[in-house]
């Protein structure tokens, strides 16, 4: 492997400086070589969300809709029951998705609900879907009963940059949210982990937070850059809107310093034009949420992204194969299902 291909994990703020305030040709360039070295540059990664428990959340996160602190005209559910969170898989794997992931607005998961929780990764896994949670903060025990039970990935954002962050929560630390990916990672799961743009930061901000991703001890192998969703009644409804170029920025800057993580472009897309989304992609976006809701506020239409990556030539990325004897039967059976959703992207793809 060339240097140029090593991963780095001493990246200094002042190159992250340096990379964001590039000319923009010059660092989606670079983006771009960053990705062909990893990626297929024309596959995108398809991932669908759940809500398995919304609303009434104790934490004050001024961005998000789902918290108890504010009045968002959310109302509170309980935990979805299994059987219901499996049919929402289903419908997800029908239309093409490979990957399932399931959010509950919690502080952290009780002993209560975890046994269900298991179930549901248990039952959305033998559907030979990769399966993803994200449930607040984690202890090492129940990081470990969810890696036991076969969860795939584990979503829990650092959100801004630590200097920003007590501007944005105050209910629980920087720090709490770093030892809940170490305990994610030490369970032996995958670490999904990124922010939210556009919250009224500065771009040291932005600088600060790709930093402290791409100098943990492993990269997250996912990497989510949300544009924030200004959801009325939270603190930030009104809050100016960021430069759309500071966005794809912020996308390019983590392809080049995580080049074999996945970067997802992540909320924020139904506010974006198609323009804007093709410069996230060519910027090193892989991964996309695929389907008509994020967690509580809507995403584009699967059928207009389907169009989307019709247009583009973008065909979706396969199952990975490599996988554990355990779960052998369920990718392969997974991988067939697959071969027969793709059509929906195919036909599309080469009409
Ligand atoms: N309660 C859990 C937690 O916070 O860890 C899991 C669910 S929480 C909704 C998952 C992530 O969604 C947050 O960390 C945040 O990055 C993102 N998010 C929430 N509200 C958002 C909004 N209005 N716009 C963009 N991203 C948002
Ligand atoms: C992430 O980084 N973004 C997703 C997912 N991880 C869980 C959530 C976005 C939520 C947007 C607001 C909502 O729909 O409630
Ligand atoms: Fe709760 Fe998660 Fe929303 Fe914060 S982001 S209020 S922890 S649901």
């Amino acid at each position: 492997m060339s240097a140029a291909s090593t991963i780095r994990h001493d990246w200094t703020l002042s190159e992250v400086r340096e990379l964001l305030n590039l000319p923009f040709n010059d660092l989606v360039f670079r983006a771009q070589q960053a990705h062909r070295e990893y990626f297929d540059p024309n596959e995108v990664q398809v991932s669908t969300l759940l809500s398995i428990k919304t609303g009434a959340c104790p934490e004050d996160c001024k961005y998000c809709p789902q918290s108890g602190h504010y009045n968002t005209g959310l109302g509170k559910e309980k935990l979805l029951e299994v059987e219901k969170v499996l049919e929402e898989a289903r419908a997800a794997r029908s239309k093409g998705a490979t990957r399932f992931c399931m959010g509950a607005a919690w502080r952290s998961p009780s002993k209560k609900d975890l046994p269900y929780v298991l179930d549901m990764v248990r039952e959305v896994k033998s559907l030979g879907l990769e399966t993803c949670m994200t449930l607040g903060m984690l202890t090492p025990e129940q990081a470990g009963e969810l890696s036991e039970a076969g969860l795939d990935y584990y979503n829990h954002n650092l959100d801004t940059s630590e200097k920003y962050y007590s501007h944005i929560i105050t209910t629980r630390t920087y720090q709490d949210r770093l030892d809940t990916l170490a305990n994610v990672r030490q369970a032996g799961m995958k670490v999904c982990c990124g922010g939210i743009m556009g919250m009224g930061e500065e771009e040291d901000d932005r600088a600060g937070l790709l930093l402290q991703l791409a100098t943990l001890p492993d990269h997250p192998e996912s990497v989510p850059i949300n544009m924030l969703v200004k959801v009325k009644g939270t603190p930030m409804e009104s809050v100016e809107d960021l430069d759309p170029f500071e966005f794809v920025r912020t996308i390019a800057v983590a392809r080049i310093l995580m080049p074999a993580s996945h970067v997802r472009l992540s909320a924020g897309r139904e506010a974006m034009n198609e323009q804007m989304q093709a410069l996230c992609f060519l910027a090193g976006a892989n991964s996309i949420f695929y389907g008509e809701k994020l967690l509580t506020t809507d995403n584009p239409e699967a059928d207009a992204d389907r169009e989307l990556f019709r247009r583009l030539g973008i065909k979706p990325e396969a199952l990975a194969t490599n996988h554990t004897d355990d779960d052998e039967a369920a990718v392969l059976a997974a991988q067939l299902e697959q071969e027969k959703t793709r059509h929906l992207f195919y036909d599309a793809a080469n009409s």
